[in-house]
C-alpha cells in the first residue's frame, strides 16, 4: 500500500509507518498546488492528510479513485464529504482525544488574556509606552464564579469546562446535540438552549465539530443578545462566527473582547481590522501544538493506516458505519 503525506509530521508517526514497511511518499516541498495534490493523490492508495486546504469533496473522490482510506491528521474532519467517502466504502481515521487537552489548555489561555487585556498591554509594552501606574487603567476582570457557556461539551469542550470549574469555579451552562451526563455529574454542568447560552454566558466558548450549515452562527443577532461584558473564544472553526458582525460587536463594545485561535478567512489577512482592536487576542490555529498532542496525532493518523493496511477498523473512524 503506498502512502502520501503531504506534508512531514512527527517522527513518532512516520516510524509506525516505516515499521508496518508501508511504503511512503512525501512531497519535496510542502506548498502544494491543487494539481500536484490531485497528482500525488491519484498515483497513491491511501493518504495521511495534513491541514485543510484541499476538500475531499464529490470531485475529489471522481478523479482520484484510488484512494481507498484517508488518515486526517486533526480531529476535525469538515473538510471531508464524509457521505460520499462512506458510499464508497473508504474508511476516515480523524485524531480525536490525542489534542483535547492541548487546545483545551488555548480556549483557556484566550479566556484569560481577554478577560485581563493582554494583547493590549503587550502592544504597550512592546511599543515602548510602558506608562505610569495608574489605579484606573487597563483594568481587566476577573473569571471567578462567573458562568461558562460551552457550545458543543465533547471531549475539547469537557477539558474547557474541567480547567474553568478548577481554576475559578466557574458555573458551566452547555448546549450540545446531546446531554453530556458526565459534565452533569462531575462538574455540575447546566443543559440549556441555544438562546438561554447565548444569553447568561460570561464567556462564550465553541468546541464543536463544525458543520456546513452551522456557517456564520455567531453573527451580529447573537453578538447583540450576549452581555456587555462577554468574553467571546473559539478554538473549533472560524466558520463557525461571521468575523465582520463580531469585529462590529467588538468595536462598538457589545461584548468585552474575543479570543480566537481560528478566523473567518483563515490564515488572516494582515490587514484585517480585527486586528487592530485592543480587545482581541488572535492566535495562528495553534490549539494542537504541543509536541505530546502532536506525537499522539501523528502515532494515531498512523495506527488508523496501519489497520486499514491490515483489513482490520481503524481505531479512531470517524464513518465507522462503513465497517457495518
Ligand atoms: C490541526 C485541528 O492541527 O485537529 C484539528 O481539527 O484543527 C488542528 O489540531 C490542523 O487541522 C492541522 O491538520
Amino acid at each position: 500500500m503506498k502512502i502520501f503525506i503531504n506534508k512531514r509530521i512527527p517522527e513518532a508517526g512516520m516510524q509506525l509507518l516505516k515499521d508496518a514497511n508501508l511504503e511512503i511518499f512525501i512531497p519535496e516541498h510542502e506548498n502544494l498546488s491543487h494539481e500536484e495534490w490531485l497528482s500525488y493523490c491519484k498515483s497513491n492508495d491511501a493518504i495521511l492528510s495534513v491541514g485543510g486546504e484541499f476538500k475531499f469533496d464529490k470531485d475529489f473522490f471522481n478523479e482520484c479513485p484510488n484512494i481507498k482510506a484517508i488518515a486526517l491528521y486533526s480531529v476535525g474532519f469538515d473538510h471531508v464529504d464524509i457521505q460520499e467517502a462512506s458510499a464508497r466504502k473508504i474508511p476516515v481515521g480523524n485524531t480525536p482525544d490525542v489534542l483535547s487537552r492541548a487546545t483545551s489548555d488555548v480556549a483557556f489561555l484566550l479566556m484569560q488574556s481577554v478577560a485581563r487585556r493582554a494583547s493590549y498591554n503587550f502592544e504597550k509594552v512592546k511599543s515602548g509606552n510602558w506608562g505610569d501606574f495608574d489605579p484606573l487603567h487597563a483594568l481587566g476582570q476577573e473569571l471567578y464564579g462567573k458562568t461558562l457557556g460551552i457550545f458543543g461539551l465533547g471531549r475539547i469542550g469537557y477539558e474547557m469546562a474541567k480547567k474553568s470549574k478548577a481554576a475559578f469555579d466557574m458555573d458551566i451552562i452547555y448546549h450540545n446535540r446531546h446531554r453530556n451526563e458526565e459534565a452533569e455529574k462531575n462538574l455540575g454542568a447546566q443543559y440549556v438552549s441555544f438562546d438561554e447560552l447565548i444569553e447568561q454566558s460570561d464567556v462564550l466558548s465553541i468546541h464543536a465539530n463544525f458543520k456546513t450549515e452551522q456557517k456564520d452562527l455567531f453573527n451580529a443577532s447573537v453578538f447583540d443578545r450576549m452581555k456587555k461584558n462577554a468574553i467571546f473564544i473559539n478554538t473549533a472553526r472560524g466558520g463557525f462566527h461571521q468575523q465582520k458582525d463580531l469585529y462590529d460587536a467588538l468595536s462598538g463594545h457589545k461584548i468585552w473582547g474575543a479570543g480566537l485561535d481560528v478566523t473567518n478567512p483563515e490564515p488572516i489577512f494582515k490587514d484585517d481590522p480585527i486586528l487592530e482592536l485592543s480587545n482581541v487576542c488572535v492566535l495562528p490555529h495553534i490549539g494542537s501544538a504541543t509536541e505530546e498532542a502532536r506525537n499522539g496525532m501523528a502515532k494515531l493518523a498512523a495506527e488508523n493506516l496501519i489497520a486499514f493496511s491490515k483489513g482490520k477498523k481503524m481505531p479512531a473512524c470517524v464513518n465507522l458505519e462503513i465497517y457495518s
